[in-house]
């Protein structure tokens, strides 16, 4: 039987490369055994009362489900005590999430999707956590700020998510390509099975939530027009298409089999900026799927380049297989010129 290598022999392994500190490590550590605890419960779901609403909005006016509740107690109780965190954000919570005066503070910050997917959690499809990892630019003693998180994505430690499907895995970057790990349910604990995931450069299999096609701008439309025409249009060959309108699920398939994921500006969005989050969905992605050698825009400008203004703030969202995010980059750049 091949060795197995447990994600905690990984880091160790990554920390003597010099590649993270001590801290970090722990960091990532305690960022899977809370997707490991969440994982326990998107299982058990109905059992234990986890599904439906919560009755609540979160600060994006946005209905909270009783996971997304969940979910977000868990990563906020796991990561306030280790030491390692100088505050953390989260989609589910207003402004800055400090660490309790009882505990030491660290040197980053932490911030998450705690439940992405939400709209899957009752029907019983794959869901995921997306998490980010940033350097607190603040001296330990002091508070962050907002403003100490409003860094661009380039400037990230470390970026993954878990996905809680047919098994829980969590994918992970510290800046040395895309590595995922399987957690052994019976055993406890996740385990190294997919080491240097690569997006291949071509793909036939796109990602769009088709039902917004009248809302685009027109390079998306002429970018989708030309892929549904098939082997009778311009492209000259037919494209597959895919939407499970999970994020990490979408993200998950590009990164195992390549493809393009699309989240383009659109009427309805366009005064929000767009659908998907900068700083806790769009960035943690882009890094990933850069270090797996694809690439990942706005249709306009690099997403890891892009200044955040909010914590909350808004994007559109391409990417995954390089050749097809630089035709639909390029469709923009026309119609802009
Ligand atoms: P969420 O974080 O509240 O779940 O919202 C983000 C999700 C993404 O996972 C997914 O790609 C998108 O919203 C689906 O949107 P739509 O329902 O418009 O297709
Ligand atoms: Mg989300």
């Amino acid at each position: 039987m091949p060795q197995r290598i447990s994600l905690t022999q990984f880091l160790i392994g990554e920390q003597r490369a010099g590649r993270i500190s001590a801290d970090l490590r722990l960091l990532l550590e305690v960022v899977a055994r809370a997707a490991e605890a969440i994982g326990a419960t998107v299982s058990k779901g109905a059992l234990v009362g986890a599904l439906g609403e919560a009755g609540t909005e979160n600060v994006q006016g946005e209905a909270q489900k009783k996971l997304d509740v969940i979910a977000n107690e868990i990563l906020l109780q796991a990561n306030e005590w280790g030491g390692h965190l100088a505050a953390m954000a989260s989609e589910e919570v207003e402004t800055v999430c400090q660490i309790p005066s009882d505990y030491p503070k660290g040197d980053y910050l932490l911030l998450f999707d705690p439940l992405d997917g939400s709209s899957n959690i009752d029907v019983n499809v794959t869901i995921g956590t997306i998490f980010s990892v940033l350097r607190n630019p603040q001296a330990k003693d002091k508070n962050p700020t907002e403003a100490d998180f409003l860094q661009p994505g380039h400037n990230q430690l470390a970026a993954g998510y878990a996905t809680y499907g047919p098994s829980t895995q969590l994918v992970l970057t510290v800046g040395n390509g895309v590595h995922a790990f399987t957690l052994d349910r019976e055993m406890g604990g996740f385990i190294y099975t997919h080491p240097f995931m690569t997006v291949p450069v071509e793909t036939r299999e796109y990602a769009i939530n088709a039902s917004n096609v009248r809302y685009w701008e027109a390079p998306m439309q002429r970018y989708i027009a030309e892929l549904q025409q098939g082997k009778d249009g311009p492209r000259g060959s037919d494209f597959n298409m895919r939407w499970i309108a999970s994020m990490v699920a979408d993200v998950h398939r590009v990164l195992t089999r390549g493809g393009i994921f699309m989240y383009p500006l659109d009427e309805k969005c366009r005064a929000k900026g767009g659908k998907l989050r900068l700083m806790y969905e769009a960035n943690p992605m882009a890094m990933l799927i850069e270090q797996a050698g694809g690439a990942a825009t706005t249709g306009r400008e690099r997403i890891l380049d892009i200044v955040p203004e909010r914590l909350h703030q808004r994007v559109p969202v391409i990417l995954g297989s390089r050749a097809e995010v630089e035709r639909v980059t390029a469709y923009h750049l026309d119609t802009d010129a």
